[in-house]
């Protein structure tokens, strides 16, 4: 297994829009098992293929206390969707350090196939809703910032931006 390298926002690949997966092999079970041990690193409650720059419908959850409870969801579709909302404070792992409130539906009913393409559905509620909703606009090429005012965009893209050149410089000294 290896830890992959997750796209921090605002980079342009975040936004490109996943195809469906149509091949179910060795590559994409290794491709799942190495997007589990990046969440689970990092540590995250879900992963889409698309913040490790695969832009292909591929999304690992796990929001168990345990850690012990991975879903994997291939293809995603929403069936239903609840007219009640709920707002959840947000976070991502291509935007980290910033929480923010999001308005989505409470419940959805979604169907997908598992790693070897066997279709399922699920009705979620809770925590699982939210990720659900927040892994599949990242599919679509959607990050949760983009649900925020553009006042607030506008500042955490600043500091992302500015973390990236600390980095960067950061990096240069170390190897002078
Ligand atoms: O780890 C994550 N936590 C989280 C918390 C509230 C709402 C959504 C999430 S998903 C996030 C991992 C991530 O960035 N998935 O794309
Ligand atoms: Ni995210």
């Amino acid at each position: 297994m290896s830890l992959l390298n997750i796209l921090r926002y605002p980079d342009a690949r975040l936004h490109k829009i996943a195809k469906p997966v149509t091949v179910f092999d060795t590559r994409l079970k290794k491709l799942i098992a190495d997007m589990a041990e990046t969440m689970y690193e990092a540590p995250g409650v879900g992963l889409a293929a698309s913040q490790v720059d695969v832009h292909e419908q591929l999304v690992v959850i796990d929001t168990s206390d345990t850690g012990n409870d991975l879903r994997v969801f291939i293809n995603p579709q929403i069936l239903w969707a609840s007219e009640e909302k709920q707002i959840y404070d947000e976070g991502c792992l291509s935007v980290p350090g910033v929480y923010d409130g999001v308005e989505r539906p409470a419940r959805v009913k979604v169907r997908a196939l598992d790693a070897d393409g066997k279709p399922f559905e699920v009705d979620a509620d809770g925590l699982l809703a939210v990720c659900i909703q927040h892994e599949m606009d990242h599919l679509m090429g959607k990050v949760f910032v983009e649900y925020l005012s553009p006042l607030k965009r506008n500042r955490i893209k600043a500091k992302m931006l500015k973390e990236e050149r600390e980095q960067k410089r950061d990096k240069q000294y170390a190897t002078r």
